[in-house]
């Protein structure tokens, strides 16, 4: 049992009375969003959620909670929640809606969905989502067996830029992706003999406390740095964890490919390698050899603005480790140079050994390899249509399916010039893009504007929806839903135990919507059904390992969390490569430092540094009309994106978009803390409210993300005064790198000023007048 745990408050059942509430054990996933599925004990009374608590007995979060899911009840049943689907019956914008029948909407969806599939082809039809949530799948696999269009993509993210950078990369390299091993793919935890205390994490562009993000919850870091763990943080802000690290790299945003080709320079010219796991399990280390001697620590102390002598320290610190381990972020996707980021990040990881060793970096895998998240459903399509794909051309790494989902960028492109064919219609289902997900918000908008017909899939009213949406579905939340979900390991059910007003879960609408579509590929009678197949459904494509699952959606909603027995160094073992023999899934058998496909494409096979588009480097004179780097979107507590602006106990501990500012830069503008300031550059403008801290680099400053004011009208001009405070009207789209991956999100420039009396207009009324793009485009 892992330490904390509670023997006597144990309950073998899923489901038991306690005076007069039902509580039911299971897993808390989105809506309200998260990417992780804490476990929890939801106590319901007359059907009605009444409490929730953090589930002390589940492995994964021993019972601790974040305050987002403490504060579920606020959320569950705020009065803004969307109660039954609605048709737009003024003109787009108003905000003018009627209450139609679930079977109203669905004709209207079917109907549209003939016509275009008719007139332009299936292609023509994009299903949106955001981040990773539970219906990871769900979305994919209504756009491919549903509409049967290629174009599944994530809500305009630029660069398809998160985690998919990295994902597609490691997989490039490794075969397979890997994660910090805090034990928490081990039924007994840090109580198993097996598992090893990671002597240093090396955490880079990453702030697992606040984020939790992909599966891998911050808390545990605390935990083994109670054991003994060491830190190196990377990061332009000194965090908690900074401030607790024996090393923090105050780097330059933007250019953390640079800094750790330094440390490969480092660790390899002073052969603090793993010599044994080089020799036997890499591929290319004198082509990596020769690459990093073009990034020597002083060369690359100018460019990330890291001194010299820390970078030397730290990558000794990190190689001498054993094991070291490497948490890394989102900070590593969203710069141009993302792909070679977290190439030379994972070179790091095998030139010290890392890779599938206890407290290391462990290669995982789905939980008893269930379906192919983004890829769900596509091999129903023909090689012809998938060809059709946007951004099937934008590198061969597209070409060569290293993600599943459609190019954002090339989506966007498709919907303004109608090249390589016309958009008609936009299915967005948990993506809120104006607000949020898209760069450059104004063009965004202006685009959703052109697209015959829209629906959203949400759980409130966004901005999106009032912009664009003909019709607007509500989604049942994680306690009203019957789902499954693994983000690598292990696999957990979600139990439905209320129902909200007409709200159907995601999974529902997608099934109840597809067996009207396409009811072969459908066939499943139930939610429940479906969760079995899909709980089943690594024996589609199997692999040497993991094995596949028997059992039924019922069978986990019981033990809610379940796994195959975890395996380390599975290269030796033969258990990473479907021909059985050992080695890494690559075509070498090898970790590929220098990447054998990228060689045979054309693209650079190493790791390399690109500066961002517009930086003090690239573009000096633009740099001192806009002498500040921006970087955007570090994650808070009370806010999951552009979710839970609404929620009263939210707001009172964070009312207003902030951005930070270091007091030197603050004074020279007169900017006072608790001021309103206009954060601008060539693109847009938005105001937040300064903090002055000391915990940046003068000339950087961060500014939050998401942000919208539900408080406000909704009708435009006003659209809940989206734009008024939106990092993202500074931040361009098509700024990726050759590869199509990555974006500009954390390296940008810009300059601030204070708002006055005089210069306070309103940037969404600009906008929304306009009709979008264009308002300080030079
Ligand atoms: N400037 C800047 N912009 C960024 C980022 C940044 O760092 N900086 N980060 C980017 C990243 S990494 C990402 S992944 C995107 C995220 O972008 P999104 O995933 O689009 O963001 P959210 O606001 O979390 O979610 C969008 C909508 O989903 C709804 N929703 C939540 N749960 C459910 C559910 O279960 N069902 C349904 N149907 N709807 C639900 C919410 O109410 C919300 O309106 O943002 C990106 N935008
Ligand atoms: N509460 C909450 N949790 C979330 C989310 C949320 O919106 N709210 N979003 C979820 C999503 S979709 C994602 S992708 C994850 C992301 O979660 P994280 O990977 O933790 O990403 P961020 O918080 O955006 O940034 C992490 C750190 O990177 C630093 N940073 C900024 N620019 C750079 C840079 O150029 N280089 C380096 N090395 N560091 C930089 C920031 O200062 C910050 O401390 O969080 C997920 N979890
Ligand atoms: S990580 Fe936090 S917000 Fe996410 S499910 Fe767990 S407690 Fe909830
Ligand atoms: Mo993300």
């Amino acid at each position: 049992m892992p330490e904390g745990i509670n023997k006597d408050i144990y309950k073998d059942e899923w489901q038991w009375q306690e005076g007069e509430y039902t509580v039911t054990r299971t897993a808390q996933w989105t809506g309200p969003g998260c990417h992780d599925s804490c476990g929890v004990l939801f106590y319901t009374k007359d059907g009605k959620l009444e409490k929730i608590e953090g589930d002390p007995n589940a492995p994964y979060n021993q019972g601790r909670l974040c305050m987002r899911c403490l504060n579920m009840i606020e959320t569950v049943y705020h009065p803004d929640r969307l109660k039954w689907p609605l048709k737009r019956v003024g003109k787009r914008g108003e905000n003018k809606w009627e209450r139609i029948t679930w079977d109203e909407a669905y004709d209207m969806i079917v109907e549209n969905v003939r016509k275009f599939q008719k007139e332009n082809g299936p292609e023509s039809i994009v299903g949106l989502e955001g981040t990773g949530r539970n219906i990871v799948w769900i979305t994919p696999y209504l756009t491919y067996c549903g509409f049967g269009s290629p174009n599944f993509g994530l809500g305009f993210l630029s660069g398809d830029s998160c985690y998919l950078p990295r994902v597609s990369t490691t997989f490039a390299t490794c075969g397979d992706f890997n994660v910090v091993d805090c034990s928490q793919n081990l039924p007994d935890r840090y109580a198993d003999p097996e598992w090893k205390v990671p002597e240093v994490i090396m955490i880079w562009g990453n702030n697992p406390l606040v984020s939790n993000g992909d599966n891998f919850l911050g808390h545990w870091i605390v935990d083994v740095m109670k054991m003994g763990t060491k830190l190196i943080v990377v990061d332009p802000q000194l965090t908690w964890l900074a401030a607790r690290a024996d090393h923090w790299l105050q780097i330059r945003p933007g250019t953390d490919a640079a800094l750790a080709l330094a440390m490969i320079n480092v660790i390899i010219s002073e052969g603090l390698y793993d010599k044994k796991f080089v020799e036997e399990w890499t591929y290319g280390f004198d082509e990596l050899a020769e690459r990093a001697k073009q990034y020597p620590p002083d060369k690359v102390a100018e460019i990330s603005w890291v001194p010299k002598e820390q970078i030397i320290e730290a990558a000794r610190f990190f190689a001498k480790a054993n094991p070291g381990a490497l948490q890394w972020g989102l900070a590593v996707d969203q710069s141009v140079s993302g792909i070679p980021c977290a190439h030379a990040l994972t070179c790091i990881n095998a030139l010290c050994g890392n890779l599938d060793v206890p407290g290391g970096n462990m290669m995982v895998r789905c939980a008893y390899n269930v379906a192919d998240s983004y890829g769900a459903g596509k091999w129903n399509l023909s090689e012809e249509m998938n060809r059709k794909q946007l951004g099937f051309d934008i590198s061969p790494m597209h070409q060569n399916h290293f993600s599943a989902s459609a190019h954002g960028d090339s989506i966007l492109r498709a919907i303004e010039t109608d090249r390589p064919y016309p958009v008609k219609m936009l299915w967005m289902q948990t993506t809120n893009p104006i607000a949020n997900m898209g760069a450059e918000a104004p063009r965004i908008y202006k685009a959703l504007k052109k697209v015959e017909f829209n629906v959203v899939v949400d759980l409130f009213m966004t901005p999106t929806a009032v912009a664009c949406a003909d019709l607007v579905l509500p989604a049942g939340m994680s306690c009203e839903r019957n789902s499954v979900r693994a983000w690598w390991w292990p696999l957990k059910s979600i139990s439905k135990v209320t129902q909200y007003e007409e709200c159907k879960s995601d999974e529902q609408i997608v099934l109840e919507l597809g067996k009207r579509l396409n009811p072969e590929l459908f066939p499943w009678e139930t939610d429940v059904d479906m969760m079995t197949w899909f709980i089943q459904s690594g024996k589609l494509f199997p692999v040497a390992w993991p094995p596949q699952a028997e059992f039924t959606f019922d069978d986990l909603k019981k033990n809610v969390i379940s796994a195959p027995k975890w395996e380390y160094k599975k290269y030796e073992k033969g258990l990473l490569r479907n021909d059985g023999e050992p080695g890494f899934n690559t075509p070498t058998g090898k970790v590929e430092l220098f990447v054998t496909v990228f060689d045979g494409w054309g693209q650079d096979p190493l790791p390399y540094y690109e500066e961002p588009h517009e930086s003090p480097v690239t573009t000096p004179e633009l740099f001192k009309q806009y002498p500040l780097v921006l970087t955007t979107g570090q994650r808070q507590w009370e806010y999951f994106h552009s979710e839970q602006r609404q929620m009263p106990t939210m707001r009172e501990f964070k009312p207003d978009p902030i951005v930070e500012i270091h007091p030197e830069t603050a004074a020279a503008q007169g900017i006072q803390e608790g001021d309103w300031v206009w954060i601008e550059n060539m693109r847009g403008k938005c105001k937040q409210k300064a903090k002055l801290s000391h915990t940046l680099n003068p000339k950087v400053i961060r500014a939050e993300h998401g942000w919208w004011f539900p408080e406000k009208a909704g009708a435009e001009p006003s659209l809940f005064g989206v734009f008024d405070s939106n990092i993202n009207n500074l931040i361009p789209m098509m700024q990726h790198g050759p590869s199509g991956y990555g974006s500009p999100y954390k390296a940008q420039i810009c300059k601030i000023y204070k708002v006055t009396l005089e210069n306070d207009q309103s940037v969404t009324e600009t906008v929304t007048k306009m009709g979008g793009f264009g308002y300080v485009e030079k």
